[in-house]
């Protein structure tokens, strides 16, 4: 296949006939017979396992429409572009936590890259199943503290961000399902939406009719899109992730663009945080206790490591523009470095904390649903799952800047968890 055909989407039935020639895929896993699965359960693309004798690969390819919805919602192929240029960035600059990039063709939308073989599975998956992953906490804390600080002026030469801000600015559709679907569209009633009804429906009306949330939902959605402080994952959230015990790799970043470091953040933690309300429609007889205290450390360990290595690199790579060392080190001043490095790590709690209760919402009342909650065949049982989640995420959202730590969510998490069914 060459760059230059129109577009067209690969089926299991075309695919070795269309990538038969591709040097880079026979590299890796020999040429044909292959044998070609399509496993894409995401909402957009479609992915397909390739086996030859020698290997196998991963094809991911964009579709010109939401996968989720079909035809009738059109969404550009250059996804797949924003996707591999994430890709190679997120890779230089947290070496080993993405899939190895093995070729890319912009014209039909797709890239070929490393299979991630059993036991390799999906986060969501394996926390539904109620799984400790022993490294998620610091592996991901440590992707997170990297891509977020080397894509940003903290690090970059400014002329390079400006660029790279410049490439990702066109990433405009991506960006406007997030504004849509995270921001807006869970607070009001949105053709796309839908919630376990009539269970949630008082509880619906009441978060809807909530002036406060509905304020600080919009001034999220500002700090979101106009906060262009670094490259974005833009969509890390715990489906974003592949795992086994002792690896963790990010996959997925087509939503990436330039914006707030606490997007990410707040995005993946809200999404244990899920986990952690669903475990009580998975549990048999009390048996997730020990899982939910897991869940509630993985959320204390990934701020905590993040908030450490982000430490690390302000103190040995601050080399952009901003907070310019020197105004501080070079003049002997360590602590107002110290000092403005507190003040930009508390202003990633304040904001994550808001990213975080909106993420929970919208995961409950919006378009897209997590496996964690719709997995929970007893619909009463997921009510008040995710009744508790909703309650859960609109303080958290609402009184972000009260809230001074770690400890004093998961206590609120504990609490709520612990009332009885809602
Ligand atoms: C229509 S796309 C819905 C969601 O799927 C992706 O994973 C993003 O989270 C997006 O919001
Ligand atoms: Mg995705």
């Amino acid at each position: 296949m060459t760059g230059k055909l129109p577009f067209e989407a690969l089926s299991v039935e075309t695919l070795a006939t269309r990538l038969g020639a591709n040097e880079a895929l026979c590299a890796r896993i020999g040429k044909g017979p292959w044998k070609v699965r399509e496993v894409g359960d995401g909402n957009l693309n479609l992915v397909f396992i390739v086996e030859g004798a020698s290997g196998a690969a991963v094809v991911k390819q964009a579709l010109p429409y939401v996968r989720l919805v079909g035809d009738s919602w059109p969404l550009p192929l250059k996804r797949s572009f924003f996707e591999y240029h994430a890709l190679i960035r997120q890779e230089a600059r947290a070496p080993g936590s993405v899939p190895a990039i093995y070729h890319f063709d912009e014209a039909q939308a797709l890239i070929i890259m490393e299979y991630l073989a059993p036991p390799h599975i999906i986060l969501r998956r394996a926390l539904i199943d109620g799984r400790h992953l022993p490294n998620i906490a610091r592996d991901i804390g440590l992707f997170m503290a990297r891509t977020l600080f080397r894509g940003s002026d903290l690090s970059m030469p400014t002329k390079d961000r400006k660029a790279d801000l410049a490439l990702f600015a066109d990433n405009v559709e991506l960006c406007g399902i997030t504004e849509d679907l995270v921001f807006s569209d869970p607070y009001f009633d949105a053709k796309l939406n839908r919630h376990t009804s009539p269970q949630l429906d008082g509880l619906v009306a009441e978060l809807r009719a909530d002036r406060d949330l509905k304020v600080e939902a919009q001034r999220l959605k500002h700090i979101f899109a106009a906060n262009a402080e670094t490259l974005l994952h833009g969509d890390l959230h715990s489906g974003s992730i592949m795992v086994t015990d002792t690896e963790t790799r990010m996959i997925d970043p087509e939503f990436a663009f330039y914006g707030p470091m606490a997007f990410d953040v707040g995005m993946l933690l809200a999404n244990f945080w899920m986990s952690y309300f669903s475990q009580r429609g998975h549990e048999q007889n009390g048996k997730r206790d020990a899982m939910r205290a897991y869940l509630l450390g993985v959320t204390a360990e990934t701020w905590a490591v993040f908030r450490a290595e982000f430490s690390v690199l302000w103190r040995t790579e601050r080399t952009g523009m901003l907070y310019q060392k020197s105004l501080f080190e070079d003049q002997g001043d360590i602590l107002a470095s110290e000092q403005a490095l507190d003040h930009v790590l508390h202003q990633i709690w304040t904001d994550l904390l808001g990213f975080a209760g909106i993420e929970v919402h919208r995961r409950i009342l919006g378009l897209a649903h997590n496996a964690d909650f719709e997995t929970i065949a007893d619909e009463d049982l997921r009510a008040s799952c995710e009744a508790k989640a909703l309650k859960f995420g609109r303080h958290i959202a609402v009184n972000r800047r009260q809230i001074l730590g770690m400890d004093e969510v998961n206590t609120l998490a504990t609490l709520i968890e612990r009332e009885r069914r809602i």
